[in-house]
């Protein structure tokens, strides 16, 4: 694993966990973290169950006995961990957003399909889809409970970032993290609604925003937590992402991705309105699955609460019995479970680097549109980064 911060500790939760709940045909070993400091990814290595630490990521690329990489780093150093991963004959689990830029998602995607070629998978870590309540709405929808689909609500709101004191993170720098709210939390709301409905943006409408233009740079190398000093930085990305997509069916959706909406800590909410009915996800309440089913008498008619905790609804059945709750970290192990199955398969495991591709090309559409008026800027398989 390349990094260790919060996606570190969540990937190494769904490492350590998932061969003890799932029946996988290869068994994970944790061997090798990865940090830029020899001291804390010691600790790391301890904290979270790795056998051996180390600073340079090459490393673990040179080793024969590593056969898998998982990369939790910031967008930055994705393509380039990747690509050389990949090229070593490595699988590959890398952290959402694929990348920073259009250009090296293209260089990921094509690093992937040659790997493929020759047995070797890369997955991109979109965890809430394997919030098995996602899961179970995307087979509702492919089921066509909801008959036509006429219109899709997604938002994705925290507010870690209301106080001007919070410093500088990585977060906050372009040059590390490609945009804001945009590509941190955007882009999962973007995944989230095409893979629930099936259906690809193919043109948006958007604007972003920087609320607090300045705050205190960072002085240590710590995470969200780390206290600023009192010169200020600017801040080079999004705060707020607001658009409008067309999906390739025609069907309109409205997104909002925000670090600014007090209150909510990280409320990501996908709905999807069709002829027969609709459906509503939200992960700060993520065992259950609002549905209405307008086909029923009217007078029976209304929003029911679904709880997912069946055995016959997605990964459910490994583990708790019915009303015994699922949390955030379970998603991982179900990640890791999805992931291995489709090594030791010889199948390509989902969202692939090219679905990240895409994802990274409405990101980009957005910035674009953004830049000249939100005006309506089409994906296509040609739109690069934005100038
Ligand atoms: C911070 O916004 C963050 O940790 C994102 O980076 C994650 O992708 C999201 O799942 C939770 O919030």
């Amino acid at each position: 694993m390349i990094g260790h911060g919060f996606m570190g500790a969540a990937h190494s939760q769904g490492w350590r966990v998932a061969p003890r709940f799932f029946e996988l045909e290869a068994n994970p070993v944790m061997q090798l973290v990865v940090g830029r400091s020899a001291g804390a990814v010691a600790d790391a290595a301890e904290k979270w169950g790795w056998a051996e630490s180390a600073t340079d990521w090459r490393e673990a690329i040179e080793r024969d006995d590593i056969d898998v990489i998982d990369i939790v780093t910031p967008g930055d150093s994705h393509a380039e961990i990747a690509i050389a991963a990949l090229e070593a004959g490595k699988h590959v689990l890398c952290e959402k957003p694929l990348a920073n830029t259009v250009d090296e998602a293209m260089a990921m995607a094509d690093a992937a399909t040659r790997a493929a070629a020759r047995g070797v998978f890369a997955m991109l870590g979109h965890t809430y889809r394997r919030v098995p309540a996602a899961t179970f709405a995307r087979d509702l929808v492919a089921a066509g409970r909801l008959g036509d689909i006429h219109q899709v609500r997604a938002s994705y709101q925290q507010d870690w970032l209301t106080d001007p004191a919070t410093p500088l993170v990585w977060r906050l720098q372009k040059e590390h993290a490609g945009s804001g709210a945009l590509g941190d939390i955007g882009a999962h709301i973007i995944d989230l609604s095409q893979f629930i409905t099936g259906m690809r943006l193919a043109s948006v409408s958007g604007t972003l925003e920087t609320i607090i233009a300045r705050r205190p740079i960072l002085h240590s190398s710590s995470g969200l937590g780390g206290t600023g000093g009192t010169e200020l930085g600017d801040v080079t990305v999004d705060d707020v992402a607001l658009f409008t997509g067309r999906f390739d069916s025609g069907v309109l959706g409205i997104f909002e991705a925000t670090r600014f909406a007090t209150g909510r800590k990280n409320a990501l909410r996908v709905e999807v309105s069709g002829s027969k009915g609709a459906l509503a996800f939200d992960l700060e309440d993520l065992n259950s699955l609002q549905f209405y089913d307008a086909t029923v008498d009217a007078t029976l008619q209304g929003f029911t609460k679904i709880l997912v905790t069946e055995p016959e609804h997605p990964y459910i059945a490994a583990w708790w019995p019915a009303g015994h709750m699922l949390g955030y970290e379970h998603a991982f192990s179900n990640q890791v479970k999805d992931f291995v199955d489709a090594i030791t398969s010889g199948t390509q495991p989902t969202p692939s680097f090219d679905d990240g591709l895409q994802v990274q090309r409405v990101l980009a559409a957005v910035e674009s549109s953004s830049h000249n008026g939100s005006a309506w800027t089409a994906i296509t398989h040609e739109s690069g980064s934005p100038s």
